[in-house]
């Protein structure tokens, strides 16, 4: 039912923060200038473009803020107003885009798409397209950037404990986190990871069995349990070769087609109830290059085709 989503909103949280380099802020701009909008409408979506949030500037909460995690008031007050965005946008029947941003914005965006659904009684997946697993708390990081710590917050690990004031948590079992792509991760964050027994797919997988039947496997166990999927989307996820514009770069990532094939066969899937886009960073950009491949991914990802022949899903054969 997902699938039949003909409202689209874009929402941009140009948070910077969270990572050590600045310039994600400039993420939802370039996304705009590089064409979003115009593209999903062409595609038959009616879009509607919220603009970018603008998070209370004097601090919401009065909890004592952790150690190791820098910048923890002013990520506080994005993930509080991101959280409620989220799960208004969700409620209102439209898909979400969350442009940011570093990664430390899904705190937010997931939260509040996971309260969304779970009053609904679906479960929701996520599928982290990431170089890194984003899975440390301030006991395990090194850096106390918090974009490294937001899917471990997400599936429930404390040490961000009052993070969300009033906003009611929700977190999803990291059984339904999927990490795609990894080829970064820290030790306690590894050791942390398998103690979870978070699924990872990382780059020696990719490499040995394809994007192809990978992705199908994360399909597959979303269909099984009637989920919905949040897709989110850390540009690092790309070999940076194809994706110069990110602070964060790390060799061997994805290539573009790789990517390419994963958001077709995302979308033949039917399951994304919504998608962050972040980590985006134009002050590192060349040309725009990258904005304008994030800008084309998200296009296949809303059924963007090549030819316009039925698409094959799931087909062993190509047809003819
Ligand atoms: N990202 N594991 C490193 C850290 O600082 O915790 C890198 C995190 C990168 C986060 O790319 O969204
Ligand atoms: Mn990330
Ligand atoms: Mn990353
Ligand atoms: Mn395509």
């Amino acid at each position: 039912d997902v699938s039949h989503h003909k409202r689209i909103a874009l929402l941009g949280a140009p948070v910077e923060v969270g990572a050590s380099q600045r310039g994600t802020l400039m993420g939802p701009a370039a996304m705009r200038t590089a064409g979003l909008g115009p593209l999903l409408e062409d595609l038959g979506f009616v879009v509607e473009d919220h603009g970018d949030l603008t998070p209370p500037a004097v601090p919401l909460s009065t909890d004592t803020p952790p150690e190791n995690a820098r910048h923890y008031r002013v990520i506080q007050n994005w993930i509080q107003a991101l959280s409620a965005r989220a799960y208004t946008l969700a409620q209102s029947g439209a898909l979400p885009i969350f442009m940011g941003g570093d990664h430390s914005l899904s705190m937010g965006s997931v939260n509040g798409v996971a309260r969304h659904w779970h009053e609904q009684g679906r479960e929701l997946f996520v599928l982290w397209l990431d170089a890194h697993a984003d899975y440390n708390t301030p006991h395990t990081t090194i850096t106390g950037n918090m974009h490294g710590m937001s899917a471990a917050f997400l599936c429930g690990e404390s040490g961000l404990d009052g993070l969300l004031g009033a906003e009611p948590r929700a977190s999803i079992k990291p059984d339904n986190l999927d990490l795609f792509g990894i080829r970064s991760i820290d030790k306690l964050e590894k050791e942390l990871v398998h103690a979870r027994k978070v699924a990872i797919a990382d780059m020696r997988q990719i490499d040995e069995f394809g994007v192809g039947v990978l992705i199908r496997r994360v399909i597959e166990r979303v269909k099984a349990r009637n989920g919905v999927l949040h897709v989110s989307f850390d540009v690092d996820f790309l070999d940076p070769a194809a994706a110069p514009g990110v602070g964060t770069m790390v060799p061997g990532g994805a290539t573009y087609r790789e990517a390419h094939l994963i958001m077709e066969l995302l979308h033949d899937s039917g399951l994304m109830c919504s998608l962050d886009v972040v980590e985006l960073n134009p002050f590192l950009d060349e040309r725009g290059r990258t904005a304008r491949v994030m800008v084309e991914l998200v296009g296949s990802l809303f059924g963007q085709q090549i030819t316009d022949r039925p698409t094959p899903s799931n087909a062993i054969i190509p047809p003819a």
